[in-house]
């Protein structure tokens, strides 16, 4: 038996109407219907919390469910605290507490227990005063395979956000490889030191990249520059850092210097190899758009296995950091055709943005002389 508590704005209306349906069309393990004992809401700001309070706390419940913006919470939460016998160990809360003041009211104490939501389906929790979280790693999805797109952390560090991107942004994007692919040094299948070239085709942002090195003019394409990294896409990268790892200190340190763009046709791929150019452990960010692959996670000891198959799919993100930055892996040949939405501007293949941090200096300053 549950009660429910919520605030009056939109959203967590919404989510409590959504639980409600759902809870109460389940069985318990009696094989009885399951009943919210009540659903009790209060307004943001008020004169007195303490009346929604009591009527929450009064019946005997076997957990709270919270539904509420985080500074309704704050004056909610102080009054539960102070004035019930209501217990934060057994109440679960949705992510739209999921803030830096929900953070702050931990630290005062009186919290611990308390479980919440992320807004990419992972879970914060508050212990000995400290606001935490826990990204899903991917055996604990075993019995959720009814939701199987639910972000992954897949190894330590490499979080798969599933569609991450919306379709606005793919089409952006899209748009905006389009532009770049034509140069002042266009897109190319990069030749490989010992002949031949990648089945990919590659163009770079920032600073350009032959195997096995950065920089800064297309040193094998005639020594043309490279186009700038914009600003808007080191932004999409700290959010990109920011929903992957829920820690806003790593994301806004987060400064991406350099864009690798690759386009697959059904036929490309992309051996096992490690990202070891760059001369900073900083997360790789990678976007992709358009067909379905299959991406290859190794280890960071060789080639072989133990490896993990996961696939990508258009607007899909993946963040490589910590632990997995240096892991060897690859795309498997074969991207699947008519997997993508033309609504992206892409009507086949496959396009696939990383975002890096190369430690390399930037030139201080650019003179031209006339
Ligand atoms: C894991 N690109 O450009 S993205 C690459 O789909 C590259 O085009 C692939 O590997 C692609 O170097 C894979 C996923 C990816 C990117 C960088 C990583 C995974 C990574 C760096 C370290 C570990
Ligand atoms: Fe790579």
């Amino acid at each position: 038996m549950v009660a429910v508590g919520h605030g009056r704005d939109p959203r967590s209306r919404r989510a409590v109407e959504r639980f409600a349906a759902r809870w109460t069309a389940g069985l318990d393990r009696d094989g009885v219907h399951r009943e919210v004992a009540r659903t009790v809401d209060w307004p943001a700001e008020a004169a007195s919390w303490l009346r929604p309070a009591r009527r929450l706390t009064e019946t005997a419940v076997d957990a709270w469910v919270i539904a509420d913006t985080p500074a309704g919470w704050a004056r909610m939460s102080e009054r539960l605290r102070e004035s019930t016998a209501w217990a934060p160990g057994r109440t679960v809360a949705f992510s739209g507490l999921d803030s830096a003041e929900i953070a702050a009211s931990a630290a005062q104490g009186g919290l611990d227990g308390l479980v919440g939501a992320t807004a990419t389906g992972g879970l914060w929790f508050v212990e000995g005063s400290r606001l935490r979280r826990h990204v899903p790693k991917a055996p604990e999805r075993a019995g959720h395979t009814l939701f199987p797109r639910d972000p992954v952390e897949i190894a330590p560090g490499a979080v798969h956000i599933p569609d991450w991107l919306d379709l606005d942004l793919q089409r952006r994007l899209v748009e905006a490889c389009r532009e770049w692919s034509k140069g002042p040094a266009p897109m190319r299948h990069t030749a490989l030191p010992r002949g031949g070239q990648m089945s990919i085709q590659t163009v770079c942002l920032g600073w350009h990249w032959t195997p096995y090195r950065y920089t800064r003019t297309a040193i094998d394409q005639g020594g043309e520059p490279v186009t700038p990294f914009p600003d808007w896409l080191a932004d999409l990268g700290r959010r990109a850092v920011a929903d992957a790892y829920g820690d806003p200190a790593e994301a806004t340190a987060y400064r991406p210097d350099a864009a690798l763009i690759n386009f697959y046709d059904e036929s490309a791929r992309l051996g096992m190899h490690q990202d070891k150019d760059e001369r900073c452990g900083a997360p790789v960010v990678s976007l992709s758009i358009g067909d379905a692959c299959t991406f290859r996670f190794g280890n960071t000891l060789d080639r072989g296995a133990p490896y993990t198959d996961v696939e990508l799919r258009s607007g899909d993100l993946f963040v490589f950091g910590g632990p997995s930055r240096f892991a060897y892996h690859g795309v498997i040949r074969g991207t699947r055709p008519e997997t993508g939405d033309p609504a992206t501007g892409l009507d086949h293949g496959r396009l696939n943005l990383t975002l890096r941090e190369t430690g390399l200096c930037s030139t201080a300053a650019v003179v031209t002389v006339p």
